[in-house]
Protein backbone atom coordinates (compact mmCIF):
# COMPACT_ATOMS: atom_id res chain seq x y z
CA UNK A 1 0.00 0.00 0.00
CA UNK A 2 1.13 3.38 -0.43
CA UNK A 3 2.75 5.36 2.57
CA UNK A 4 0.64 8.49 3.50
CA UNK A 5 3.43 10.32 4.06
CA UNK A 6 4.32 13.97 2.32
CA UNK A 7 7.68 13.76 3.58
CA UNK A 8 9.04 13.97 -0.08
CA UNK A 9 7.50 17.56 -0.66
CA UNK A 10 9.73 19.07 1.32
CA UNK A 11 13.03 19.66 0.28
CA UNK A 12 15.74 18.04 2.47
CA UNK A 13 17.78 20.87 4.56
CA UNK A 14 21.43 20.50 5.74
CA UNK A 15 22.05 19.86 8.88
CA UNK A 16 24.40 23.18 9.65
CA UNK A 17 27.56 23.28 12.01
CA UNK A 18 28.59 26.16 15.12
CA UNK A 19 31.79 27.28 15.67
CA UNK A 20 32.90 23.91 17.52
CA UNK A 21 31.75 21.69 14.89
CA UNK A 22 29.06 20.27 16.46
CA UNK A 23 25.55 19.31 14.80
CA UNK A 24 23.10 21.52 15.65
CA UNK A 25 19.55 21.27 14.08
CA UNK A 26 18.65 23.89 11.26
CA UNK A 27 16.32 26.47 13.05
CA UNK A 28 12.51 26.00 12.22
CA UNK A 29 11.30 29.07 10.23
CA UNK A 30 8.28 30.96 12.44
CA UNK A 31 6.49 31.86 9.13
CA UNK A 32 3.60 30.42 8.44
CA UNK A 33 3.36 27.84 5.92
CA UNK A 34 6.91 27.56 5.87
CA UNK A 35 7.45 24.15 8.37
CA UNK A 36 10.78 22.35 7.58
CA UNK A 37 10.57 18.98 8.27
CA UNK A 38 13.57 17.20 10.04
CA UNK A 39 14.23 14.02 9.24
CA UNK A 40 15.05 12.10 12.51
CA UNK A 41 12.27 10.02 12.24
CA UNK A 42 13.01 9.06 9.15
CA UNK A 43 13.41 5.20 10.04
CA UNK A 44 10.19 4.81 11.05
CA UNK A 45 7.25 4.13 9.24
CA UNK A 46 4.29 4.07 11.47
CA UNK A 47 0.60 2.33 11.92
CA UNK A 48 -1.26 4.19 14.85
CA UNK A 49 -3.67 2.25 16.26
CA UNK A 50 -6.34 4.22 16.71
CA UNK A 51 -8.33 2.08 19.81
CA UNK A 52 -7.42 3.75 23.21
CA UNK A 53 -5.95 6.50 21.51
CA UNK A 54 -9.15 8.47 19.67
CA UNK A 55 -9.14 10.43 16.26
CA UNK A 56 -7.91 13.61 17.68
CA UNK A 57 -4.70 12.35 19.34
CA UNK A 58 -4.27 10.02 16.57
CA UNK A 59 -4.19 12.63 13.86
CA UNK A 60 -1.98 14.41 16.06
CA UNK A 61 0.76 11.81 16.09
CA UNK A 62 -0.24 11.11 11.95
CA UNK A 63 1.20 15.14 11.60
CA UNK A 64 4.26 14.74 13.61
CA UNK A 65 5.57 11.84 12.46
CA UNK A 66 5.06 13.33 8.64
CA UNK A 67 6.88 16.34 10.13
CA UNK A 68 9.64 14.53 11.52
CA UNK A 69 10.14 12.65 8.55
CA UNK A 70 8.39 9.30 9.42
CA UNK A 71 6.03 8.02 7.08
CA UNK A 72 2.93 7.22 8.62
CA UNK A 73 0.59 4.15 6.88
CA UNK A 74 -3.19 3.75 7.22
CA UNK A 75 -3.20 0.33 7.81
CA UNK A 76 -0.59 -2.49 9.08
CA UNK A 77 2.05 -3.66 5.89
CA UNK A 78 4.93 -5.31 5.72
CA UNK A 79 6.79 -1.47 5.13
CA UNK A 80 5.49 -0.72 8.42
CA UNK A 81 8.22 -0.25 11.52
CA UNK A 82 6.49 0.82 14.19
CA UNK A 83 2.74 0.10 15.30
CA UNK A 84 1.73 3.25 17.85
CA UNK A 85 -0.67 2.23 20.46
CA UNK A 86 -2.64 3.34 23.27
CA UNK A 87 -0.38 3.24 26.76
CA UNK A 88 -2.62 0.35 28.47
CA UNK A 89 -2.61 -2.05 25.28
CA UNK A 90 -1.96 -5.48 26.14
CA UNK A 91 -0.83 -7.92 23.80
CA UNK A 92 -3.83 -9.74 23.37
CA UNK A 93 -6.22 -7.05 21.83
CA UNK A 94 -3.14 -5.70 20.32
CA UNK A 95 -2.59 -8.75 18.11
CA UNK A 96 -6.86 -9.67 17.95
CA UNK A 97 -7.28 -5.66 16.75
CA UNK A 98 -4.19 -5.62 14.65
CA UNK A 99 -5.90 -9.68 13.24
CA UNK A 100 -1.97 -11.02 14.17
CA UNK A 101 -1.38 -14.38 15.29
CA UNK A 102 2.44 -13.73 15.29
CA UNK A 103 4.84 -11.05 15.46
CA UNK A 104 6.15 -10.26 11.96
CA UNK A 105 9.98 -9.56 11.98
CA UNK A 106 10.82 -6.13 12.34
CA UNK A 107 7.95 -5.10 13.66
CA UNK A 108 7.20 -3.24 17.20
CA UNK A 109 4.19 -2.43 19.16
CA UNK A 110 5.14 0.75 20.88
CA UNK A 111 3.31 2.56 23.43
CA UNK A 112 2.23 5.99 22.67
CA UNK A 113 4.16 8.05 25.07
CA UNK A 114 7.25 6.53 23.30
CA UNK A 115 6.31 8.77 20.02
CA UNK A 116 5.88 11.98 22.64
CA UNK A 117 8.97 11.39 23.96
CA UNK A 118 10.89 11.51 20.73
CA UNK A 119 8.75 14.77 19.90
CA UNK A 120 9.42 16.44 22.81
CA UNK A 121 12.95 15.67 23.12
CA UNK A 122 13.18 16.07 18.82
CA UNK A 123 14.96 12.82 18.32
CA UNK A 124 14.62 8.85 18.16
CA UNK A 125 14.65 7.53 21.29
CA UNK A 126 15.31 3.75 22.22
CA UNK A 127 11.82 1.92 22.33
CA UNK A 128 13.41 0.20 25.37
CA UNK A 129 10.53 0.84 28.00
CA UNK A 130 8.11 1.15 25.86
CA UNK A 131 7.20 -2.01 23.58
CA UNK A 132 4.55 -3.95 24.72
CA UNK A 133 5.90 -7.69 25.94
CA UNK A 134 5.01 -10.48 23.68
CA UNK A 135 4.74 -13.17 24.90
CA UNK A 136 6.74 -16.21 23.34
CA UNK A 137 3.15 -18.22 22.06
CA UNK A 138 3.51 -14.74 19.54
CA UNK A 139 6.72 -14.61 18.54
CA UNK A 140 8.20 -16.27 15.29
CA UNK A 141 10.57 -19.08 15.45
CA UNK A 142 13.70 -17.04 14.66
CA UNK A 143 12.45 -13.77 16.86
CA UNK A 144 12.42 -16.28 19.71
CA UNK A 145 16.10 -17.19 18.88
CA UNK A 146 17.13 -13.85 19.35
CA UNK A 147 15.19 -13.39 22.43
CA UNK A 148 16.43 -16.29 24.34
CA UNK A 149 17.62 -15.00 26.39
CA UNK A 150 20.52 -13.07 27.31
CA UNK A 151 19.10 -12.56 30.93
CA UNK A 152 19.76 -16.53 31.22
CA UNK A 153 23.48 -15.84 31.11
CA UNK A 154 23.78 -14.05 34.43
CA UNK A 155 24.41 -16.45 37.36
CA UNK A 156 21.90 -17.51 39.30
CA UNK A 157 18.54 -16.74 36.84
CA UNK A 158 17.17 -19.44 35.45
CA UNK A 159 14.30 -19.05 32.78
CA UNK A 160 11.33 -17.59 35.33
CA UNK A 161 12.87 -14.73 36.47
CA UNK A 162 15.49 -14.26 32.73
CA UNK A 163 11.23 -14.21 31.32
CA UNK A 164 10.71 -11.54 34.02
CA UNK A 165 13.43 -9.40 33.31
CA UNK A 166 12.65 -9.64 29.49
CA UNK A 167 9.17 -8.40 30.16
CA UNK A 168 10.50 -4.94 32.24
CA UNK A 169 13.10 -4.73 29.53
CA UNK A 170 10.49 -4.82 26.82
CA UNK A 171 8.22 -2.64 28.24
CA UNK A 172 8.82 -1.16 31.41
CA UNK A 173 6.48 -3.21 33.41
CA UNK A 174 5.55 -6.32 34.90
CA UNK A 175 1.97 -7.28 34.00
CA UNK A 176 2.12 -10.22 36.93
CA UNK A 177 2.10 -6.68 39.64
CA UNK A 178 -0.85 -5.49 38.16
CA UNK A 179 -3.18 -7.46 40.15
CA UNK A 180 -1.03 -6.57 43.38
CA UNK A 181 -1.76 -2.98 44.00
CA UNK A 182 -5.89 -3.77 43.22
CA UNK A 183 -5.67 -6.35 46.09
CA UNK A 184 -4.09 -5.26 48.50
CA UNK A 185 -7.18 -3.21 50.46
CA UNK A 186 -9.29 -6.55 49.83
CA UNK A 187 -6.19 -8.60 51.35
CA UNK A 188 -5.81 -6.17 54.24
CA UNK A 189 -9.71 -6.70 54.72
CA UNK A 190 -9.41 -10.26 54.87
CA UNK A 191 -6.66 -10.88 57.01
CA UNK A 192 -7.69 -8.13 59.12
CA UNK A 193 -10.51 -11.12 60.46
CA UNK A 194 -9.12 -13.26 63.48
CA UNK A 195 -7.50 -16.75 62.55
CA UNK A 196 -7.00 -15.60 58.71
CA UNK A 197 -3.47 -15.04 57.57
CA UNK A 198 -2.21 -13.48 54.34
CA UNK A 199 -2.11 -17.10 53.14
CA UNK A 200 -5.95 -17.48 53.50
CA UNK A 201 -6.57 -14.00 52.47
CA UNK A 202 -5.39 -14.81 49.27
CA UNK A 203 -6.79 -18.02 48.29
CA UNK A 204 -9.98 -15.96 49.18
CA UNK A 205 -8.74 -13.41 46.93
CA UNK A 206 -8.06 -16.17 43.93
CA UNK A 207 -11.85 -17.02 44.72
CA UNK A 208 -12.76 -14.06 43.65
CA UNK A 209 -14.24 -13.05 46.95
CA UNK A 210 -13.90 -8.97 47.56
CA UNK A 211 -15.87 -8.53 50.36
CA UNK A 212 -16.67 -9.66 54.15
CA UNK A 213 -20.64 -10.49 52.88
CA UNK A 214 -18.83 -12.72 50.34
CA UNK A 215 -16.82 -14.05 52.78
CA UNK A 216 -19.68 -14.52 54.83
CA UNK A 217 -21.90 -16.44 51.93
CA UNK A 218 -19.42 -17.81 50.36
CA UNK A 219 -16.08 -18.81 51.96
CA UNK A 220 -15.29 -22.01 53.89
CA UNK A 221 -14.58 -20.35 57.28
CA UNK A 222 -12.38 -22.38 60.13
CA UNK A 223 -14.92 -22.03 63.87
CA UNK A 224 -11.74 -19.13 64.58
CA UNK A 225 -12.44 -17.09 61.43
CA UNK A 226 -16.24 -17.44 62.25
CA UNK A 227 -15.95 -15.96 65.11
CA UNK A 228 -13.78 -13.66 63.82
CA UNK A 229 -15.70 -12.59 60.70
CA UNK A 230 -18.61 -12.16 63.55
CA UNK A 231 -17.13 -9.89 65.87
CA UNK A 232 -14.96 -8.14 63.11
CA UNK A 233 -16.01 -4.41 63.74
CA UNK A 234 -15.66 -4.85 67.52
CA UNK A 235 -12.11 -6.13 67.06
CA UNK A 236 -11.00 -4.02 65.10
CA UNK A 237 -11.55 -1.00 67.24
CA UNK A 238 -9.31 -0.74 70.86
CA UNK A 239 -11.08 -0.81 74.22
CA UNK A 240 -10.39 2.14 76.99
CA UNK A 241 -7.67 0.81 79.39
CA UNK A 242 -10.90 1.27 81.97
CA UNK A 243 -12.61 -1.08 80.45
CA UNK A 244 -9.95 -3.27 80.16
CA UNK A 245 -9.24 -2.55 84.71
CA UNK A 246 -13.34 -4.05 84.56
CA UNK A 247 -12.62 -7.10 82.45
CA UNK A 248 -9.61 -8.18 84.55
CA UNK A 249 -11.46 -7.27 87.70
CA UNK A 250 -14.51 -9.58 86.10
CA UNK A 251 -11.57 -12.45 85.97
CA UNK A 252 -10.32 -11.87 88.96
CA UNK A 253 -13.87 -12.13 90.96
CA UNK A 254 -14.59 -15.39 89.23
CA UNK A 255 -10.99 -16.71 90.12
CA UNK A 256 -11.08 -16.04 93.27
CA UNK A 257 -14.68 -17.89 93.80
CA UNK A 258 -13.29 -20.61 91.83
CA UNK A 259 -9.93 -20.68 94.30
CA UNK A 260 -9.13 -17.96 97.20
CA UNK A 261 -5.24 -16.58 97.37
CA UNK A 262 -4.97 -16.75 93.49
CA UNK A 263 -3.25 -13.58 91.65
CA UNK A 264 -4.47 -12.22 88.91
CA UNK A 265 -3.00 -9.48 86.68
CA UNK A 266 -4.14 -7.48 83.39
CA UNK A 267 -0.33 -8.02 81.69
CA UNK A 268 0.03 -6.77 77.64
CA UNK A 269 -0.40 -3.00 76.63
CA UNK A 270 -2.63 -2.85 80.10
CA UNK A 271 0.22 -3.19 82.07
CA UNK A 272 2.49 -1.29 79.84
CA UNK A 273 0.34 1.67 80.93
CA UNK A 274 -1.41 2.31 77.07
CA UNK A 275 -4.75 4.19 77.22
CA UNK A 276 -5.91 1.67 75.01
CA UNK A 277 -6.17 -1.75 74.60
CA UNK A 278 -6.55 -4.51 71.87
CA UNK A 279 -7.37 -7.19 74.21
CA UNK A 280 -6.54 -7.71 78.11
CA UNK A 281 -4.01 -10.15 78.56
CA UNK A 282 -4.66 -11.82 82.11
CA UNK A 283 -2.02 -13.81 84.47
CA UNK A 284 -3.18 -16.30 86.60
CA UNK A 285 -1.08 -18.29 89.23
CA UNK A 286 -1.28 -19.01 93.28
CA UNK A 287 1.65 -17.91 95.41
CA UNK A 288 1.66 -21.43 97.46
CA UNK A 289 2.78 -23.00 94.21
CA UNK A 290 -0.22 -25.75 93.80
CA UNK A 291 -3.32 -24.32 93.99
CA UNK A 292 -3.23 -23.00 90.66
CA UNK A 293 -3.80 -26.79 89.19
CA UNK A 294 -7.12 -27.62 88.42
CA UNK A 295 -8.00 -23.73 87.83
CA UNK A 296 -7.78 -23.45 84.19
CA UNK A 297 -11.07 -25.18 83.51
CA UNK A 298 -13.00 -24.23 86.54
CA UNK A 299 -12.31 -20.51 85.81
CA UNK A 300 -13.66 -20.86 82.13
CA UNK A 301 -16.58 -22.94 82.78
CA UNK A 302 -17.51 -19.96 85.60
CA UNK A 303 -16.93 -17.52 82.89
CA UNK A 304 -18.78 -19.55 80.51
CA UNK A 305 -21.32 -19.89 82.47
CA UNK A 306 -22.06 -16.06 83.60
CA UNK A 307 -22.12 -15.48 80.31
CA UNK A 308 -18.95 -13.25 80.48
CA UNK A 309 -16.83 -15.43 77.85
CA UNK A 310 -19.60 -15.42 74.47
CA UNK A 311 -16.78 -17.32 72.08
CA UNK A 312 -13.75 -19.37 72.24
CA UNK A 313 -10.77 -19.67 69.97
CA UNK A 314 -8.07 -21.34 71.44
CA UNK A 315 -7.99 -23.61 74.27
CA UNK A 316 -4.18 -24.70 74.48
CA UNK A 317 -3.61 -26.77 77.86
CA UNK A 318 -0.32 -28.58 77.06
CA UNK A 319 2.30 -25.78 77.14
CA UNK A 320 4.46 -27.03 79.91
CA UNK A 321 2.88 -26.53 82.74
CA UNK A 322 1.14 -23.30 81.92
CA UNK A 323 -2.15 -23.25 80.33
CA UNK A 324 -3.48 -20.78 77.43
CA UNK A 325 -6.62 -19.33 76.52
CA UNK A 326 -7.77 -17.40 73.76
CA UNK A 327 -12.09 -16.02 73.39
CA UNK A 328 -14.30 -13.28 73.33
CA UNK A 329 -15.61 -11.64 76.57
CA UNK A 330 -18.63 -9.00 76.97
CA UNK A 331 -18.85 -7.02 80.01
CA UNK A 332 -22.84 -6.91 81.00
CA UNK A 333 -24.91 -3.82 79.95
CA UNK A 334 -26.18 -2.15 77.24
CA UNK A 335 -24.17 -1.14 74.15
CA UNK A 336 -20.68 -2.84 75.29
CA UNK A 337 -18.83 -4.38 72.77
CA UNK A 338 -17.37 -8.00 72.66
CA UNK A 339 -13.64 -7.95 73.60
CA UNK A 340 -10.77 -10.40 73.52
CA UNK A 341 -9.38 -11.83 76.21
CA UNK A 342 -6.25 -13.70 76.49
CA UNK A 343 -5.94 -16.11 80.28
CA UNK A 344 -2.95 -18.03 81.39
CA UNK A 345 -2.41 -19.73 84.24
CA UNK A 346 0.89 -20.57 85.27
CA UNK A 347 3.02 -22.06 88.32
CA UNK A 348 4.25 -19.62 91.07
CA UNK A 349 7.70 -20.36 89.89
CA UNK A 350 7.33 -19.72 86.34
CA UNK A 351 5.55 -16.18 87.51
CA UNK A 352 8.18 -13.80 87.08
CA UNK A 353 9.37 -15.08 83.32
CA UNK A 354 5.91 -15.33 82.23
CA UNK A 355 4.98 -11.78 83.53
CA UNK A 356 7.66 -10.32 81.66
CA UNK A 357 6.95 -12.44 78.78
CA UNK A 358 3.07 -11.63 78.96
CA UNK A 359 3.74 -8.08 79.40
CA UNK A 360 5.76 -7.60 76.31
CA UNK A 361 5.85 -5.82 74.24
CA UNK A 362 6.60 -8.58 71.38
CA UNK A 363 9.34 -6.50 70.07
CA UNK A 364 10.89 -5.99 73.58
CA UNK A 365 10.64 -10.07 74.27
CA UNK A 366 12.75 -10.47 71.21
CA UNK A 367 15.22 -8.03 72.46
CA UNK A 368 15.96 -9.64 75.49
CA UNK A 369 15.54 -12.98 74.20
CA UNK A 370 18.44 -12.15 71.64
CA UNK A 371 20.34 -10.71 74.44
CA UNK A 372 20.46 -13.43 77.21
CA UNK A 373 21.76 -15.44 73.70
CA UNK A 374 24.67 -13.71 73.42
CA UNK A 375 25.09 -14.03 77.34
CA UNK A 376 24.71 -17.78 77.36
CA UNK A 377 21.58 -17.51 78.71
CA UNK A 378 17.91 -18.33 77.18
CA UNK A 379 15.20 -16.80 78.11
CA UNK A 380 11.61 -18.00 77.80
CA UNK A 381 7.96 -17.26 79.20
CA UNK A 382 8.72 -20.41 81.54
CA UNK A 383 12.19 -19.40 83.10
CA UNK A 384 15.55 -17.59 82.39
CA UNK A 385 17.98 -20.94 81.87
CA UNK A 386 21.52 -21.05 81.03
CA UNK A 387 21.72 -22.36 77.52
CA UNK A 388 21.75 -25.41 76.32
CA UNK A 389 25.52 -26.54 75.50
CA UNK A 390 26.04 -28.30 71.84
CA UNK A 391 29.05 -30.26 71.36
CA UNK A 392 30.08 -30.59 67.72
CA UNK A 393 27.50 -31.37 65.07
CA UNK A 394 25.04 -29.76 66.77
CA UNK A 395 24.66 -32.60 69.50
CA UNK A 396 23.35 -31.84 72.81
CA UNK A 397 26.68 -31.88 75.50
CA UNK A 398 25.01 -30.04 78.52
CA UNK A 399 21.10 -29.02 78.78
CA UNK A 400 20.44 -25.75 80.63
CA UNK A 401 18.95 -25.30 83.90
CA UNK A 402 16.85 -22.57 84.82
CA UNK A 403 17.87 -19.87 87.19
CA UNK A 404 16.10 -18.52 90.00
CA UNK A 405 14.22 -15.77 89.20
CA UNK A 406 11.68 -15.09 92.01
CA UNK A 407 10.73 -11.64 90.42
CA UNK A 408 11.15 -9.95 87.35
CA UNK A 409 13.92 -7.91 88.59
CA UNK A 410 15.79 -10.63 88.90
CA UNK A 411 15.63 -11.60 85.49
CA UNK A 412 17.16 -8.06 84.41
CA UNK A 413 19.92 -8.59 87.30
CA UNK A 414 20.90 -11.89 86.17
CA UNK A 415 21.03 -10.36 82.31
CA UNK A 416 23.00 -7.61 83.54
CA UNK A 417 20.71 -5.06 83.09
CA UNK A 418 18.62 -2.07 84.58
CA UNK A 419 15.36 -2.42 85.62
CA UNK A 420 12.78 -1.50 83.48
CA UNK A 421 9.40 -0.21 84.49
CA UNK A 422 6.56 -2.31 82.24
CA UNK A 423 5.71 1.66 81.24
CA UNK A 424 9.84 1.73 79.79
CA UNK A 425 9.20 -1.86 77.94
CA UNK A 426 6.95 -0.21 74.87
CA UNK A 427 8.87 -0.82 71.82
N1 LIG B 1 3.86 -11.65 72.78
C1 LIG B 1 5.11 -11.92 72.24
N2 LIG B 1 5.22 -12.26 70.93
C2 LIG B 1 4.14 -12.33 70.17
C3 LIG B 1 2.87 -12.05 70.67
C4 LIG B 1 2.76 -11.71 72.00
O1 LIG B 1 6.09 -11.86 72.95
N3 LIG B 1 4.28 -12.65 68.87
C5 LIG B 1 3.76 -11.24 74.18
C6 LIG B 1 4.13 -9.80 74.28
C7 LIG B 1 2.83 -9.10 74.27
C8 LIG B 1 1.97 -10.06 75.04
O2 LIG B 1 2.43 -11.35 74.63
O3 LIG B 1 2.89 -7.83 74.90
C9 LIG B 1 0.50 -9.90 74.79
O4 LIG B 1 0.24 -10.01 73.40
P1 LIG B 1 -0.82 -9.08 72.70
O5 LIG B 1 -0.94 -9.57 71.32
O6 LIG B 1 -2.09 -9.04 73.51
O7 LIG B 1 -0.10 -7.67 72.63
P2 LIG B 1 -0.20 -6.37 73.54
O8 LIG B 1 -1.05 -6.60 74.75
O9 LIG B 1 1.19 -5.93 73.78
O10 LIG B 1 -0.89 -5.29 72.61
P3 LIG B 1 -2.46 -5.12 72.32
O11 LIG B 1 -2.89 -3.88 73.02
O12 LIG B 1 -2.55 -4.98 70.86
O13 LIG B 1 -3.15 -6.34 72.84
MG1 LIG C 1 -2.91 -7.49 74.63
MN1 LIG D 1 -3.32 -10.78 73.84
Amino acid sequence: MEPQGIVKAFPKRKKVRDDSGKSIPPKIPKEEGAEIPEEWLKPVTAYVLQAGIGQARAEIFHKQIVQNGGVVCSQLSSEVTHVIVAEDMDCDRAFRLLKLNKLPSGLQLVKAPWLSACIRDQKLLSTAGYRVFIPHRYLEEGELQKEQQEACKIPGIGKRMADKILEILESGHLRKLDHISESVPVLELFSNIWGAGVKTAQMWYQQGFRTLDDIRTKATLTSQQAVGLKHYMDFQERMPREEAAEIEQTVRQAALAVQPGLVCVACGSYRRGKPTCGDVDVLVTHPDGQSHRGVFSKLLDSLHRSGFLTDDLVSQEDNGDQKKYLGVCRLPGPAQRHRRLDIIVVPYSEFACALLYFTGSAHFNRSMRALAKTKGMSLSEHALSSAVVRGPGGIKVASGHALPTPTERDVFIQLGLPYREPSERDW
